[in-house]
């Protein structure tokens, strides 16, 4: 069964209307004095992506009672910085494609791609300090340094066969679940929510954001080619070694695991097709999505403290559906 789309989860029609305004807020935002900056900067955005980070900014508004122009400012700021962080990332993993269109890396070279990346951060905080405050933009930099706390935590442990879950779920906290609580905070902040909200749904948010990569890690592992756009298993060939993987190491699997990813940097891809099938067939990507599962449900608790509504009916549909996905695309 397909997983439901994003749009079948939030009937709210405000939701949406306000997403449309953060894409012409994103497009002004990106703009440079220079004509081939402008271009490279909004290369990412033109490409596509889900907008997920501001769809949570203008879900997590509908709890605030001033719903106005600072919360298509909140979800036009978690957007930049994430593009800016997937400028940096495209370069740091030598990445040749990017919301399915070439990587600006690829496509103008590495200085262009961290130039545009850093334009795009700086523009990010311009349109947090122009309406949102100094609490906003002080946030906005402390997810900044989440990102890269999280991105250099994941290079240490890249190819190490001895890390377990918890350096894991430092580093998916750091690189993923930081922003999209910081989306979800920012978008209550801008709408003058009350602090309980702010803060229940920022929990809600981060036991999410923890789902999101948790399950995109499970993609990788149980979806196809097709699915994926990229070779199934790529984060094992590339050394990253995602929950799934780690549980296996842990288990009676691990020695041969082990043995099959003993020559980094580089292994052959009948090595990384057995690692793939030790996993799935031992049960790992289960008890990876149990974890998610588990998290869901944390999630969902934190909600308690929010009114009854539409919107928070929608909060507790996104858990499932994040799961859904990979049922869904499980070969
Ligand atoms: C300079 C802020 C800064 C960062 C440098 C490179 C880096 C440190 C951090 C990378 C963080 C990163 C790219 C994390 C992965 C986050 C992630 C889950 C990306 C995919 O998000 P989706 O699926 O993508 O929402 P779309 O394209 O739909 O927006």
């Amino acid at each position: 069964m397909d997983a439901p789309e994003l749009t079948d989860l939030i009937s709210s029609p405000h939701v949406w209307e306000r997403l449309d305004r953060v894409e012409k807020r994103l497009i002004e935002a990106s703009r440079a004095e220079d004509a081939f900056l402008t271009e490279i900067a909004q290369h990412g955005l033109l490409a596509g992506g889900k907008r997920f980070r501001p769809l949570l900014a203008q879900l997590a508004a509908e709890f605030g009672p001033n719903l106005d122009h600072r919360a298509i400012d909140a979800g036009a700021a978690v957007e930049l910085i994430h593009l800016g962080s997937l400028y940096h990332d495209d370069v740091i993993d030598e990445a040749i494609t990017r919301r399915g269109a070439a990587s600006v890396n690829s496509n103008w070279g590495n200085t262009i791609a961290i130039l545009a990346g850093d334009f795009l951060m700086a523009r990010a905080s311009e349109v947090a300090a122009s309406t949102l405050g100094q609490e906003a933009v002080r946030l906005l930099a402390h997810t900044y340094a989440e990102l890269v706390e999280g991105q250099t935590l994941e290079l240490q442990v890249d190819h190490n066969l001895k890390h377990g879950p918890a350096e894991y779920y430092r580093i998916i906290g750091g690189k993923t679940a930081s922003l999209i609580r910081t989306s979800a905070r920012l978008g209550a902040m801008s709408s003058d929510a009350p602090q309980e909200v702010i803060e229940a749904v920022s929990t809600w948010a981060w036991e999410l954001g923890m789902v999101f990569q948790i399950t995109d890690d499970a993609l990788d592992l149980v979806a196809t080619d097709g699915y994926l756009g990229k070779p199934a298993g790529s984060d094992i060939g590339e050394g990253k070694f995602t929950l799934p993987v780690l549980l296996a190491l842990d288990g009676p699997e691990g020695p041969r695991i082990s043995e099959l990813l003993s020559d980094p940097p580089s292994y052959p891809a009948d090595a990384v097709a057995e690692v793939i099938d030790l996993v799935r067939s031992g049960g790992y990507v289960d008890k990876a999505l149990e974890a998610a599962a588990a998290r869901v449900a944390s999630a969902q608790y934190a909600t308690a403290a929010l009114p009854e509504g539409e919107a928070k009916d929608a909060l507790g549909r996104l858990g499932t559906y994040l799961l859904s996905r990979v049922t869904a695309a499980r070969t």
